[in-house]
């Protein structure tokens, strides 16, 4: 057997890159999951700003239920009035599907116990008309589409 001397074994290492450092991966870390946090964080406090939540006020009994069509391109009647605690159904009779929504688009308001959906034609969503006041709504696939809710 040959024998190989301490120079021949232990070749001479590079120098260690910065990388390995800890404290240099400690910032690099640092950096990029703050910019991570700080990305999301802002897209949510972007999209509570960008949506006014109208709470639901208790109903202490239901009312009956009103139909709200939506047909040929638009809301039927153009203006929905209705009592505290009726129950609101938002009929897609159109050929098309459709996306009720309240608010003014693209931003939105979120209407009591109403979720915005799809309606594929013949659909409905209905909600409890818990809280006074005027509401614009629209197609949110088709903004032209629009009625007023009003809820007295
Ligand atoms: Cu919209």
């Amino acid at each position: 057997m040959e024998n190989i001397s301490a120079e021949q074994s232990m070749p001479d290492l590079p120098a260690p890159s910065p990388i390995h450092n800890r404290y240099v991966r400690w910032i690099l870390y640092f950096l990029v999951y703050g910019t991570v946090i700080v990305v999301f964080g802002y897209h949510l406090i972007l999209h509570a700003i960008n949506t006014t939540k109208v709470a639901a006020i208790p109903c202490p009994s239901l009312r009956e239920t009103v139909s709200w069509k939506i047909h040929d391109g638009r809301f039927e009647p153009p203006t929905l009035t209705v009592s505290r605690c009726q129950t609101v159904k938002i009929l897609n009779q159109d050929s098309v599907s459709r996306d009720p929504a309240f608010g003014p688009h693209p931003k939105h308001i979120v209407y009591g116990d109403f979720h915005e959906r799809l309606l594929r034609p013949g659909q409905a969503n209905s909600f409890t008309a818990s809280i006074t006041g005027t509401y614009p709504a629209h197609d949110h696939l088709e903004e032209t589409v629009a009625g007023t809710m009003v809820v007295r």
